[in-house]
């Protein structure tokens, strides 16, 4: 299909809309991994409703995730352990699209950004951990996440699904994954 519309422009000063349209959202869609966490309430049911929400979303389709863990608490550790997952979505979202339809899923499940602290309890978080071939930073969003290579509770889930993806100027995430201490990350059965 893509072939054909190839030959079509080269037979025409501009080819139908539609064509256009076909072609620029086949090559808009990248992969991308959002890191999933929290602390507050059944959390395990949050997951579940916020992948099916997303899945949903006409700009994401849901590809697979990771098993899910128990993780003690990282930066503020006074508080209750952390349920960690990590999922990988294909998308045609821009990057600040997808960080709203993470936020609107996040007010979804309870999330109240005004009543917390930073690195403290929270319903559910949805981190872009990165998009792929992708960098971007904006008040808004950084891509890759900057704090990623610090965080067992974002490696050890993402090795499950993307052991191999390469962290341009950082590694693989098998690599970074490996020369983190991983006590405190346990896989629920
Ligand atoms: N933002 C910038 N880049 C991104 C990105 N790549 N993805 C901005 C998502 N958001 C991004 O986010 C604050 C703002 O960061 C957003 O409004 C967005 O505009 P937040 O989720 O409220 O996070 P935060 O608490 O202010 O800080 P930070 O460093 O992003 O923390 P996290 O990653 O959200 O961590 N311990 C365990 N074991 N497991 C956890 O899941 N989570 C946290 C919170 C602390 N300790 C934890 C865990
Ligand atoms: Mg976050």
């Amino acid at each position: 299909m893509r072939l054909r519309v190839a030959g079509v422009v080269g037979a025409r000063a501009s080819p139908p809309a539609a064509e256009c349209l076909a072609v620029s959202l086949t090559e808009a869609a990248r992969r991308c991994w959002i890191g999933l966490g929290g602390n507050v309430g059944d959390v395990a049911i949050s997951f579940d409703l916020a992948l099916a929400a997303l899945d949903a979303d006409p700009g994401l389709t849901l590809r697979r995730h990771s098993r899910r863990y128990r993780t003690r608490a990282w930066g503020l550790e006074a508080q209750a352990d952390f349920l960690n997952a990590v999922a990988e979505f294909d998308t045609v979202l821009a990057p600040e699209a997808l960080l709203d339809v993470l936020q609107a899923v996040e007010r979804a499940q309870g999330r109240r950004r005004d009543d917390e602290t930073r690195w403290g309890p929270r319903t559910l978080d949805l981190d872009i951990l990165a998009i792929e071939g992708l960098a971007w930073h904006s008040a808004r969003l950084t891509l890759p996440h900057p704090r990623l290579s610090e965080r067992a509770f974002v490696l050890v889930p993402w090795a499950d699904i993307a052991s191999n993806f390469e962290l341009p100027g950082l590694g693989r995430v098998s690599d970074l994954c490996a020369s983190l201490d991983h006590s405190g990350v346990e896989a629920i059965p």
